[in-house]
């Protein structure tokens, strides 16, 4: 159905066919490209090279540092992505390992090498460390050294070298762009909302000492959590930089004694009096696929503000967001704040049903099972269309998952991923799948068997929606917490 201003251009221009078809036609692939870049799902990499780079324009962009801090352990798994999307608007940026080498192209400095002898020689995780630097990254054997994913990463050598990164960090990231007004860290699973991050900082004055970020404890040390992206002034970096000059050793003796890193810059920030100042929700925790879009216990659900950043993000999910943002700058021609609520309505939104197969609800609600004690929650688990009528049975369910033999119910609203293994076997007896098959196992294409199937119920998403909405200060959304 075309609008009624459309539908008054179209009749008064009856006359000149020719005008109205080619109207028309711009009309249409205007539609079309809208609809391709903002939804279009999975697969973004020909749209991605066929659309037109656009990039923020802010008077800040080249006073910002962004510091990409990485390991050898996983810089050639999770860098590259990064130059296909964000840093292609960063002007400056520079990558902080514990190996120096080139990755895709670019220069990755080892920011360990002022570390004292006496640190490499004695603490255990230079071991990785000292290997690197004698024999280079081809003797390492990855999966069986490191394994993989976040699980393998408390025993990962690398993750334990990483806490000696942050204060050589800042110095250098210092000595490098002396005169940068503001210093952004991210990691390389760090998505940064470029654009977003200019117009927070053009708020701030970089002559004072900021330490901006997600608020995290280790015992009485509060510091700005690492993975979810921190900024610096100007002024705070001078004065930290400048304290842990002058106590080295003091730090060398911390650092060996702690295990996290974004801690011990907390610390070194609380000495010198530098309060950590919460750009919370703006800095999030969570990835796409994992961020409750309703936050109901949250006094600042981030539905009404402005995203700085999500972590854990996939390659996939880089991309897809990376592509949405793209088409909002170029929508809005650069000059409308980016909300939660923007992402959630064009890139999550669009990807949730009644049914989606093969999908991990990421509900974590209510379980229901055959011992349970009502009809309908022991029916529940039957199928899948039990387990969705079970969440139609209860007001506050939102969304559901399903293997067979357990039905899952949320009140929170999450996007989720493609399942990644299914129950080829379930037990009734053990209440439980005793045989799973993980993706990518073989000959398995013909075999019904049963992945995750998730769902939502699509009206009350739209009813969340509205009722979020309603709870903005403005139509124009009150962006920015201060
Ligand atoms: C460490 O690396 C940087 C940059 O690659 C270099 O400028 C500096 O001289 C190195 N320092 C030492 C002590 O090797
Ligand atoms: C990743 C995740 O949290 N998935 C949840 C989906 O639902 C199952 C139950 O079916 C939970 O066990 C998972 O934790």
């Amino acid at each position: 159905m075309l609008p009624r201003t459309l539908r008054k251009t179209l009749k008064s221009c009856r006359s000149r066919p020719l005008v109205v078809a080619s109207f028309v036609f711009i009309v249409l692939l205007y539609h079309l490209w809208q609809t391709h870049s903002i939804t279009a799902a999975d697969t973004p990499s020909t749209l991605l090279h066929s659309s037109p780079l656009n990039c923020p324009k802010s008077p800040l962009v080249d006073d910002v540092l962004v510091v990409v801090r990485t390991g050898a352990t996983e810089v050639l798994e999770k860098l590259p992505v990064h130059f296909d999307t964000v840093l292609k608007c960063v002007p400056d940026y520079i990558i902080y390992s514990d190996f120096e080498e080139d990755v895709a192209g670019h220069h990755v400095y080892d920011v360990l090498n002022q570390t004292s002898d006496h640190v490499r020689e004695t603490v255990p995780e230079f071991w990785l460390y000292n290997k690197l630097r004698s024999t280079g990254r081809k003797d390492l054997e990855y999966q069986t050294l490191f394994g993989s994913g976040p699980a393998g990463a408390q025993d990962n050598p690398g993750w334990k070298l990483d806490k000696w990164k942050f204060m050589p960090m800042a110095d250098r990231a210092l000595q490098h762009r002396p005169d940068a007004k503001w210093f952004v860290f991210v990691e390389p699973d760090t998505y940064m909302v470029w654009q977003n991050v200019l117009t927070y900082l053009s708020q701030l004055e970089h002559r004072k000492p900021y330490y901006l970020g997600r608020h995290m404890y280790i015992g009485k040390v509060l510091f700005a959590h690492g993975g979810s992206s921190f900024m610096i002034s100007n002024a705070a970096m001078k004065m930290v930089t400048t304290y842990w000059r002058e106590k080295q050793d003091w730090f060398d003796d911390y650092t060996a004694k702690e295990w996290a890193g974004d801690m011990i810059l907390g610390r070194a920030m609380a000495d010198i009096n530098i309060p950590l100042v919460s750009a919370a929700p703006h800095v999030q925790g969570d990835s796409l696929t994992s961020v409750d879009w309703t936050l109901n216990k949250q006094d600042k659900p981030p539905w009404c503000y402005a995203p700085l950043s999500f972590h854990h993000m996939t390659e996939r999910e880089f991309h897809i967001l990376w592509q949405f943002e793209n088409a909002w700058l170029h929508h809005n021609k650069g000059n409308a704040v980016l909300r939660f609520r923007d992402v959630f309505k064009n890139v999550i939104h669009p990807r949730l049903q009644a049914e989606r197969i093969n999908w991990d609800n990421l509900s974590g609600g209510t379980e229901y099972s055959r011992s349970a004690l009502s009809k309908t929650e022991r029916e529940a688990q039957v199928s899948f269309k039990h387990c969705q009528a079970a969440c139609e049975s209860k007001p506050s369910c939102i969304q559901y998952s399903h293997v067979p033999g357990k039905c899952v119910l949320s009140n929170e609203l999450r996007l989720g991923h493609e399942a990644e293994s299914r129950c080829l076997e379930y037990s009734s007896v053990a209440n439980k799948c005793i045989k799973m098959e993980e993706k990518g196992d073989s000959n398995t294409a013909s075999k019904d068997g049963s992945f995750v199937s998730s769902g939502w119920i699509m009206d009350r998403v739209m009813d969340a929606s509205k009722q979020m909405d309603k709870a903005c200060q403005s139509p124009e959304g009150n962006d920015w917490v201060h």
